[in-house]
């Protein structure tokens, strides 16, 4: 059985370790979507993860649903992100850029001409985002159009060409945690009678798309996916979350990709419980490639994780947010730095490059 400390092939990349960086939103990127100057030295700093996966990157002015986080889609953007992928890559590591699209989770003051946000269906979503005045609801949304869907679709395949463009190793569709592609796989969200709508395979079908416009441009092994199968962040529920979710995975099966990224909580920074841990053991009998898991892992338990054959690499947030040498502090069992949440979003160096690595 695997540890945490030993290599594994991604592809063509032969990863270091499987402690993975899980992406996370750090809010430090321009109005216009350009990732912020510190952002170099905050990837390499943690560039001895066996993959960085990048916050959450909005693949068009439409995806995005918060203030200042980074974009995919304009050329400064890709010209920044390339010289942060440079930097990793001269510092050892290997980086993924997260693929993202908030749907519904975003107010018309972040949008072009204060649009209103777009989703499946128009229902507005009891949670809170972040804006220029502080916390704010979300906006109500509109249904996309059948031809709306289409150009979402089109907007990942440019997003994923754009990563490639700035030399990024792959990238990983954001498929959980409330947001678009969730939205269009839960039925809590999804109320359409097309044929993005109903039946599961119905809901599934958006994120098959998007994962065949992404392939257009890159190798699947090279593609990664994240769901949440158990998670309610950001208003969400379902009506039979293991029909909905095995045959989420089923489907994903056949198109050979790099990792399946599950995350076990309910809640970001909560942990997981028994059910969260029995649906992620069940889709990790039907996944046939390599299984990630995140939320709520310590060092042993993500040992454990391993050695139990529960998942094949661990990615880590809050964990990694404070502590730059992650694998070398798990492998010699050292004491961590404990994340400040104060300073996850938004912000300067503080909280972000200025968590020290052991001496
Ligand atoms: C926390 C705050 C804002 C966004 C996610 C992209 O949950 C996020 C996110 C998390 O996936």
């Amino acid at each position: 059985m695997a540890n945490l400390f030993e290599s594994v092939q991604l592809g063509s990349l032969v990863l270091a370790n499987r402690v993975f960086m899980a992406p996370l939103t750090r809010n430090r990127a321009h109005a216009d979507g350009v990732p912020g100057e510190l952002a170099a030295t905050y990837y390499s700093q943690r560039a001895s993860a066996g993959l960085i996966v990048t916050e959450a990157t909005q693949i068009s002015p439409m995806g995005k649903g918060y203030i200042n986080t980074p974009g995919i889609h304009s050329p400064e953007q890709v010209r920044a992100w390339s010289l942060i992928v440079e930097s990793v890559h001269k510092s050892g590591g290997r980086i993924f850029l997260q693929l993202w699209h908030v749907g519904r989770i975003s107010h018309s003051s972040l949008l072009p001409n204060n649009a209103q946000p777009v989703a499946p269906s128009a229902i507005r979503a009891n949670s809170q985002t972040l804006i220029a005045t502080g916390l704010a609801q979300v906006s109500e949304p509109v249904a996309l159009t059948a031809s709306e869907i289409k150009e979402t679709l089109d907007d990942y395949r440019r997003a994923a060409g754009n990563a490639k463009e700035a030399g990024f190793d792959g990238v990983e569709i954001h498929a959980a945690n409330g947001y678009l592609i969730d939205q269009f796989l839960k039925t809590g969200s999804n109320q359409r009678t097309d044929e993005y709508g109903g039946v599961v395979s119905n809901r599934v079908r958006f994120l098959t798309e998007a994962v065949e416009r992404v392939l257009e441009v890159w190798d699947g092994r090279h593609v990664g996916v994240r769901i949440s199968p158990t998670g309610g962040f950001n208003d969400m529920r379902d009506h039979n979350p293991l029909e909905t979710f095995s045959v989420t995975v089923a489907r994903l099966n056949s198109y050979g990709l790099g990792y399946l990224h599950v995350v076990e909580t309910a809640q970001n920074s909560k942990g997981s419980t028994k059910e969260d841990l029995a649906m992620s053991a069940h889709l990790r009998t039907l996944w046939e490639g390599l299984y990630v898991v995140n939320g709520g892992y310590d060092g042993l338990k993500g040992q454990e994780a391993l050695r139990t054959g529960h998942a094949d690499a661990v990615a880590y947030g809050r964990a990694f947010l404070a502590n730059p040498d992650l694998p070398r502090r798990l492998e010699l069992g050292a004491a961590l730095n404990e994340p400040d949440p104060t300073t996850f979003y938004g912000g300067d160096a503080a909280g972000y490059t200025g968590y020290p690595a052991l001496t």
